[in-house]
């Protein structure tokens, strides 16, 4: 899943893709990488971020959406709003990418269910202003799976296709970056839940941590390719379904690595 953000300040990519222009062509050029979905967002979810209404976010998302649909493009919405995912469905959108998993908006259940469209469930306790303080687990990787599982109840509940659902950890949303290594290590938990598993590490902030240099100052968002290169492969190995990223090529590139290594089993080793 190739990542376009149609917002002005995303961490990752902010004001790049503002342009209808230059957003298709970057979505094309992630297709044409390897990229099986285009996941594309119209409100930024950094940590500390406000909100836009859901009027500014519809016109940011749907013109892109509805030339991309016009190029054949299989595409997510990432959006926690319902109105947001209905006018998205209605542009070509395939399915719903929500980072809330259904919490933000009581509504979406009922809009993914009546579309029969795929549906992301992130694992989320609130919105961006405050997630930093609700990042306190008794054990990260239970208390997620738990409050997926929570999640995906609800959605089936309302009538949501069980063969659409897809789930995710949620890195860096009311996560500390111990909780997201944690997350990281016991991808297994979550994946034995079985449900397609999306892993969302691209770029992210504890990377940036992990690579500080000697002053403590973390990695800049651009140079955190190889780090998320090497998540990529682990999350892969552990049995991710998919992975949501901003650099195509690269990421399949060790994905490849990664299937030709495990696909070469010698029948015996050498003596
Ligand atoms: N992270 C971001 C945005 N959308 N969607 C899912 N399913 N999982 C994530 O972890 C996730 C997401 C924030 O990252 P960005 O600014 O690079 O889009």
């Amino acid at each position: 899943m190739g990542v376009l953000n149609v917002t002005p300040d995303s961490f990752s990519d902010g004001g790049r893709y503002a342009d209808l222009g230059d957003a298709v062509a970057h979505a094309l050029r992630m297709r044409d990488e390897g990229a099986d979905l285009i996941d594309v967002g119209g409100e930024s979810t950094r940590p500390g971020a406000g909100r836009v209404d859901a009027e500014t976010e519809i016109a940011r998302v749907v013109p892109v959406i509805a030339e991309l649909a016009a190029h054949g493009l299989a595409m997510t919405v990432d959006t926690s709003r319902a109105a947001v995912a209905e006018a998205a469905l209605s542009a070509g959108a395939l399915g719903v990418n929500d980072v809330s998993g259904g919490l933000a908006d009581p509504d979406m259940a009922r809009v993914v269910r009546d579309a029969g469209c795929p549906w992301i469930l992130m694992h989320w306790r609130g919105h961006s202003d405050r997630m930093a303080d609700l990042a306190h687990y008794d054990d990260v990787v239970a208390d997620v799976r738990e409050e997926l599982s929570a999640r995906v109840e609800e959605a089936l509940a309302a009538g949501v296709d069980a063969s659409k659902i897809a789930i995710d950890p949620g890195l860096g949303f009311a996560k500390r970056a111990e909780d997201n290594w944690a997350l990281s290590a016991r991808l297994d938990v979550l994946v034995d839940m079985g449900w397609p598993v999306l892993f969302a590490s691209s770029r992210k902030s504890y990377l940036g941590r992990l690579l500080a240099d000697a002053e403590g100052h973390p990695r800049p968002v651009g140079e955190r390719e190889a780090a998320t290169l090497a998540t990529t492969v682990l999350a892969v190995a552990a049995g991710a379904w998919g992975v949501r990223v901003h650099d195509v090529r690269g990421n399949i590139d060790a994905v490849r690595v990664w299937q030709a290594t495990s696909g070469a089993r010698p029948l015996s080793s050498p003596s």
